[in-house]
C-alpha cells in the first residue's frame, strides 16, 4: 500500500508573512515601536517558523528558545533595565507578544508567563533582595519560571484555593497542588499562590530542588504542543521565609499579574489571526478552481473582508488599551474586553482561513490548524471566554454574577 506524507520538513519553507495594516495603525506607533516589532518579526521568521510545525507534531518543548528569548528581550520588556528588563512601554510589550504568537501561541505562552506572571509579581511585590536575585536571570533566560494559581478543584474560582502554608518559626511549610501550569516541568522557580493559616492569599517563590516539590508533566494535549505544561505538587515543602513576596497579599495580587498577561494575550491572539488571514489571502490568489483563483469568488472575498475588518478592530482596541496601560488608566474590565475579543476573533478567523485552504488546510503545510488548536487553550486560560463576559457584566451592572 502506498503512503502519502503530507507534512514536509517546515525548515525547507520560507515564512512569507506580510502583516495587514488596513487602517495605517503604524502611524500611531513610534519609530522605536516599529524597530522592536521588526526585530521580533525577523526573529520569529528565523527561529520559530522553520521549526514550529515539527515541534508541535512531536509535542516538543524547545528549551533552547528560553535563552534565545532572553537574548532577544522578550522576557519582561516592561521591567526596568536595572533589573535586566527592557524598560519599555506596554505597546512595545504588546507588539512583542503579537509577533511571537503570530509564530505560535505556545511560544508566546513561554514568554508571557515568564514576563507577566513571574517577573511582574517579583518586580511589583518582591523585596529588593528578591528582585536582585531573580529578575536579571529571568530576563536573560538563564532561569525559567512558572506561575501556580489554578488548582484541580479551583480554576475559574481561584479564591477557593486550598494550597496552604504554615508558619514554622524559621520557615514556612507548604502543602497542596497546582494544575495546568505552563513551563512547570522545566521551570527553575515557581511563583505559587497559597493561603496562610489566616486564610489570606500570598505569593511564595518555590525553587526546583526544594525537598517535597515536584512538577509532573501533563501529556496528551491537542493544544499548545510546543509549550510544556505540568502540575506543581507540594508535599511538606520547607520554604525559606525570605521567599515570601512581602509587598502585596490577597487575591488581587495574582489578579494584577493576570491583567498584565491578559493584555499580552489580546495582542498575541491578534498576531495569530493576522497569520491565518495572511495565509488565506495568499492561498486564495494561488489556488485555481473552475479555471479561476478561488479569491475571485464572492464567498471567499466575503470571508477575507470580514477577517480584515475584525483584525483591524482588534488592532485598534489593542493599541488604545496599550496607551491606557502606559498612562496607568486601563481597568481590569477593559483588559478583559480586549482579551476576550481578540481570542474569539482569532479562533473564528483560524476556522474560516482553514476552510479557504480546503483539504490542505488540515495539514501542517499551513498554520491555521495549529493556531486553531492552540487558541482553544488561549480562550480558556487567563480567564475563560465566559468569565471575561461576566467581568464585563459586573462592570456594566455593578452586580457580580460569578456566584
Ligand atoms: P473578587 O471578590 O471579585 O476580587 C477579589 C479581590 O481582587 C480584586 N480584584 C483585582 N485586583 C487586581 N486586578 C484584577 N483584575 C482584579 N479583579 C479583582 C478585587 O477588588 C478584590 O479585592 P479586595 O481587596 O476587595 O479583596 O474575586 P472573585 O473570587 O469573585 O473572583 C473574580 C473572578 C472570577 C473575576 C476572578 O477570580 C478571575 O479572574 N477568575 C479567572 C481565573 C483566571 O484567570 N485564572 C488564570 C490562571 S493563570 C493562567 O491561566 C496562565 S496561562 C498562561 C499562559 O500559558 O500564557
Ligand atoms: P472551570 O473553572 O472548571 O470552568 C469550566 C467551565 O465552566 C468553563 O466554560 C467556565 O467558563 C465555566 N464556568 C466556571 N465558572 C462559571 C461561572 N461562575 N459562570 C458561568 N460559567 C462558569 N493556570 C495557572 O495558574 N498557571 C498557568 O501557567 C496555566 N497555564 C495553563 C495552560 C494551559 C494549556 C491550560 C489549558 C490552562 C492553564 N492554566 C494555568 C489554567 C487555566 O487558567 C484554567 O484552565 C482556567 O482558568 C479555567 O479553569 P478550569 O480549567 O478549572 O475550568
Amino acid at each position: 500500500m502506498s503512503e502519502t506524507t503530507i507534512t514536509q520538513p517546515k525548515s525547507m519553507k520560507t515564512d512569507a508573512f506580510e502583516a495587514p495594516d488596513f487602517y495605517h495603525i503604524d502611524d500611531l506607533l513610534t519609530e522605536e515601536h516599529k524597530l522592536i516589532r521588526s526585530s521580533v518579526r525577523d526573529f520569529v521568521k528565523k527561529e520559530i517558523s522553520p521549526y514550529i510545525e515539527d515541534w508541535c507534531q512531536r509535542a516538543y518543548f524547545p528549551e533552547h528558545m528560553v535563552k534565545k528569548f532572553g537574548e532577544m528581550g522578550a522576557f519582561g520588556p516592561f521591567v526596568p533595565e536595572q533589573y535586566g528588563g527592557g524598560g519599555m512601554d506596554y505597546i512595545s510589550y504588546g507588539l512583542i507578544m503579537q509577533e511571537i504568537e503570530r509564530g505560535d501561541s505556545g511560544m508566546r505562552s513561554t514568554a508571557s508567563v515568564q514576563g507577566s506572571l513571574v517577573m511582574y509579581p517579583i518586580y511589583k511585590f518582591g523585596s529588593e533582595k528578591q528582585k536582585q536575585k531573580y529578575l536579571p536571570k529571568l530576563a536573560s533566560g538563564e532561569m525559567l519560571g512558572c506561575f501556580g494559581l489554578t488548582e484541580p478543584d479551583y480554576g475559574s474560582n481561584p479564591g477557593g484555593m486550598v494550597t496552604n502554608f504554615k508558619d514554622m518559626g524559621d520557615h514556612y511549610l507548604l502543602n497542596g497542588a497546582k494544575m495546568w501550569i505552563s513551563n512547570a516541568p522545566k521551570a527553575d522557580i515557581a511563583v505559587v499562590w497559597a493561603k496562610s493559616e489566616e486564610g489570606r492569599i500570598h505569593g511564595l517563590i518555590v525553587e526546583r530542588g526544594m525537598e517535597g516539590f515536584s512538577t509532573p508533566e501533563t501529556h496528551n494535549k491537542w493544544s499548545l504542543r510546543a509549550s510544556t505544561t505540568g502540575e506543581l505538587v507540594f508535599d511538606n515543602v520547607k520554604v525559606p521565609k525570605e521567599n515570601l513576596l512581602p509587598n502585596k497579599s490577597g487575591l488581587g495580587a495574582p489578579l494584577m499579574c493576570l491583567d498584565s498577561a491578559r493584555f499580552g494575550i489580546a495582542w498575541g491572539a491578534t498576531g495569530a489571526a493576522m497569520d491565518c488571514y495572511d495565509a488565506a489571502r495568499r492561498y486564495s490568489l494561488e489556488r485555481i478552481q473552475f479555471d479561476k483563483p478561488i479569491g475571485s469568488f464572492q464567498l471567499i472575498q466575503k470571508k477575507l473582508a470580514e477577517m480584515l475588518t475584525e483584525i483591524t478592530k482588534a488592532q485598534l482596541l489593542n493599541w488604545k488599551l496599550g496607551k491606557m496601560m502606559d498612562e496607568g488608566k486601563a481597568t481590569s474590565a477593559q483588559i478583559s474586553m480586549a482579551k476576550r475579543n481578540s481570542v474569539t476573533m482569532a479562533l473564528d478567523i483560524a476556522r474560516e482561513a482553514r476552510q479557504i485552504h480546503g483539504g490542505m488546510g488540515i495539514t501542517g503545510e499551513y498554520p491555521m490548524m495549529r493556531h486553531m488548536t492552540n487558541l482553544e487553550s488561549v480562550v480558556t486560560y487567563e480567564g475563560t471566554h465566559d468569565i471575561h463576559l461576566l467581568i464585563l457584566g459586573h462592570e456594566i451592572t455593578g452586580i457580580p454574577a460569578f456566584k
